[in-house]
Order: structure tokens, then sequence, then C-alpha cells
């Protein structure tokens, strides 16, 4: 009887012990696993399409963690607010990831939330988040002048000052910040979760740490479950459909519903047209030697479209209405389209939106011209990688002024 007793108080203590904390670190039978989160915020200044390389990082450091261990993690993402390129200052700040990507989708790979759903489940007592670990990551101050590249992080003082807010909230702060000098690939950054107990980390400046192996199958994967919102697309292929006479069944573009089933293939036809993206403004100035006047663009794309026996050309485009129209005077034997959001879209999807409507058109044109170093054309290209373009069709860019014949953009093929 003493001995049933005893038996039963033992069996009974891991339960006793998950029911009265209700969580545990590791995956104790009948024990629920803590939900740990994963934040991370980028450089200010940095570029929606640079943000979307970031994500790609931290998708898939999350992604191995929750792989190869038994912890329960989940990665926030950081809204978007305050976009540098973005001129409309009426827009409200903390954009949802929602408006521009399947969050379902992208949840196939890597245990994402939005930042409110991770308030939601935080459930702030006095309306206030105190992160438990926040680390300002940043280079090593010596790194380029020692010419010292080994990996290595450590915890030093802070190369600039910091705030002490996140995400441009007043209620999420943290009484733990410390910079972190880091030097290697963001995987590293799992010594830092694995030490510490804490259930919330920000990881700031998140674009420090380099990608683990850029272009193999887990980073290529975690691209394409990147998939845009829906309507978005919805918004594009209408486009497409009534002004390009483009369409997937013809254009050999159908994708499965799922990211996971798609499979290598080379011979997407595209679109009847030409896409282009123009990069101006700051590439004009900044990278003077690569990007061409408009007269010598126009001369180029007039050139691919008599090569490829196309008369549509498709121009994604930064540039003022000014340059656009200089553009469309020197290209008056073809049919022009730009993309002209009316004001339902532009007032619920705003700039970032209306440049991925941009983007996904150029994306299933036959033939695609892009902008050099931009990452919005390398976006486009990953883009056609996934839809299954011959890549003679995507690596190709506008040459500057004095390069003629340039060189193609480097090609970063899908692996499966
Ligand atoms: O995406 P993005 O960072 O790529 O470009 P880059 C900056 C923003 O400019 C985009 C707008 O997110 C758009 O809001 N934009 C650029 C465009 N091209 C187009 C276009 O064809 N159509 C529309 N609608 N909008 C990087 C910057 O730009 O260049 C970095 O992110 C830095 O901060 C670097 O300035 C030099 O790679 O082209």
């Amino acid at each position: 009887m003493i001995y049933n007793c005893i038996l039963i108080v033992l069996t009974l203590i891991p339960q006793f012990h998950a029911s009265l904390e209700g969580v545990c670190d590791k995956d104790v039978k009948g024990c629920e696993l803590k939900t740990r989160y994963i934040l991370y915020d980028v450089n200010p200044p940095e570029g929606f399409n640079l943000r979307r390389d970031v994500y790609l990082r931290y998708g898939i450091f999350v992604h191995k963690l929750v792989q190869n261990n038994d912890i329960n993690v989940k990665l926030v993402l950081p809204p978007w607010s305050r976009m540098f390129h973005w001129k409309r200052s009426e827009e409200p700040e903390h954009l949802p990831w929602g408006l521009f990507f399947d969050i379902d989708s992208m949840q196939k790979f890597a245990p994402v939330i939005e930042l409110y759903t991770f308030f939601n489940e935080l459930k702030p007592t006095y309306g206030d988040v105190i992160i438990d670990e926040v680390y300002i990551l940043q280079h090593y101050q010596d790194m380029f002048t020692s010419g010292n590249f080994e990996d290595k992080m450590s915890i030093e003082d802070c190369n600039e000052q910091i705030s002490t807010n996140f995400f441009h909230y007043d209620n999420i702060t943290s009484h733990n910040i410390k910079c972190l000098s880091f030097h290697g690939f963001t995987s590293q950054l799992s010594s830092l979760v694995h030490k510490s107990e804490a259930q919330t980390i920000l990881f700031d400046h998140a674009e420090v740490p380099l990608h683990d192996r850029f272009g193999d199958r887990t980073y290529w994967e975690c691209r394409r479950s990147m998939r845009f919102n829906k309507e978005l697309i919805f918004i594009a292929n209408e486009f497409r459909r009534q002004f390009l006479n483009s369409m997937d069944e013809k254009d050999g573009t159908i994708l499965p519903d799922d990211w996971r089933n798609e499979k290598l293939r080379r011979n997407a036809l595209g679109g009847p047209y030409l896409s282009v993206h123009l990069r101006r403004r700051d590439f004009v100035w900044g990278r003077p030697k690569h990007v061409p006047n408009i007269k010598n663009a126009a001369n180029q794309i007039q050139e691919k479209l008599h090569h490829l026996q196309l008369d549509n050309v498709f121009i994604a485009t930064d540039a003022s209405n000014k340059e656009y129209e200089e553009l469309k005077e020197h290209l008056s034997n073809f049919n022009v389209f730009k993309y002209n959001p009316n004001k339902e879209v532009k007032k619920k999807y705003k700039d970032g939106g209306v440049a991925i409507i941009e983007q996904i058109i150029c994306s299933y044109a036959r033939y695609f011209m892009g902008t050099y170093e931009s990452t919005f054309s390398f976006r486009i290209q990953e883009e056609r990688e996934i839809l299954g373009f011959p890549e003679s069709t995507t690596f190709n860019r506008l040459c500057g002024n004095e390069e003629p014949n340039c060189e193609k953009t480097s090609m970063w093929r899908i692996e499966y």
C-alpha cells in the first residue's frame, strides 16, 4: 500500500511540476515548452529589399533553432516604420508584414509572428513590454584597418549612442541592453540563445551578421516561403492581363499553391513584354559609372526590344515624372507601360505595396533588365528563378553610359 502510494506520488511529480509552473525549458513528457521570442530590427536607413534579405538570415536562424533543439521559439517580425525611401509623410507607422507578404506561407518555413501578435501573447500587465535581453550588434571598429576578419563576438562599449526604446514604441524597452561587437554568421548568435534563460531576446542592427550560406537549399526554401500578399499578386495579374496580354497558363508561369511543392524547372516563357527596373534617385549620383542617363537607357531598351521582337515594355521605376516622360519620348515607337495605382491601392498598400506590384509585373516578363547593385532588382531576379525562367532572360542589367556591353549581373541560381 505504502509502496503504491510512493509510486503514485513519484510518477505524478513531473506533471505536478509542469502544471505548477505551466512551462519548462526542455522537452520533458507532459511538460509544455516555454515559448521564447526572438525579435530583431535593422539599421533605420536600410531599404525595403535589403530588409527582406535580413529577414532570410533570421528566418533561417529560428528554423534551425527549432529543427536542431528542443526549444520553442518564435520570431517576431519588425513592423515597417519610417522607411527612408517611402516619401508619404502621412504614412502610419508599424505596418505589419501581412500587408505585403503571405504570413501563412512564411510560417511553413519558420515560426514567425507579427509584433501585435507578440503583444497579445505576452499580455503586458501595465502596457509595457520589457525585453529581457537586447544585443545591439556592431562591427568591430578595427576590422577594416587591421584586416582581421576572423569570426568572433564580444560585449564592448557601444560605437554609437543607443536608444532604449524599440520599434518606435515608447512602451517597448529593456533594462538589459548590451552592445555586441560581432563578426561571423547569423547562426553563431544561437550560443547566446542557448546560454540564456530569457524569454525575450532582441537583436538590433540585425544586418551585421552574415548569411550562414548564401544561396544554398535552405536559403531558397526560406526565400520561396516569402510569397507576397495574395491581393497584391491579384492586382499585378490583372494589370498583366489587361495591358500586357500576359496570363500564367500561356506564359508557363503557374506555381503550385504551396511553395513546398515547387520543383526546379527552366521552361517558363513569360508574358510578351520586356520588363526593366530603372532605379534612379540616389543611384544616379551614388553609382554614376553604372547607371545610364535616360537617353542611354532608352537606347538599350530599344535595342533589346528589337532583338526580342517585342513591342511592349514595362518600366518599374522610382524616376521622377519628368524622367519617365523623357524615356517614353525616346521610345515612341513602342508601347511603354508603368503601373499607376488607383487611390484605394495607394491608400491601402502604400509605397511598399505599389513597389511590390511593380516587382511582380517585372517577374513575369519574357526578359528582364535590372539596375546595377539594386536589391530591388535582385529580388525580381530571385522571383524569376522561383518561376523557372532560363537564366539568360533574368540576370541582365542596364549598362552605364561609359560601359557598353557591360558584364551580366552575378547569377544566383535557385537550389532545390
Ligand atoms: O528596395 P530598395 O532598398 O532597393 O530601394 P535598392 C529603395 C526603395 O525605393 C524601394 C523605392 O523600397 C522603393 O520604395 N523604389 C526603388 C521603387 N525602385 C523602385 C521602383 O522601380 N518602383 C517603385 N515603385 N519604387 C538601396 C537602399 O536601394 O540602395 C539602401 O535600400 C541604399 O538604403 C542603397 O540607399 C544604395 O537596393 O535599389
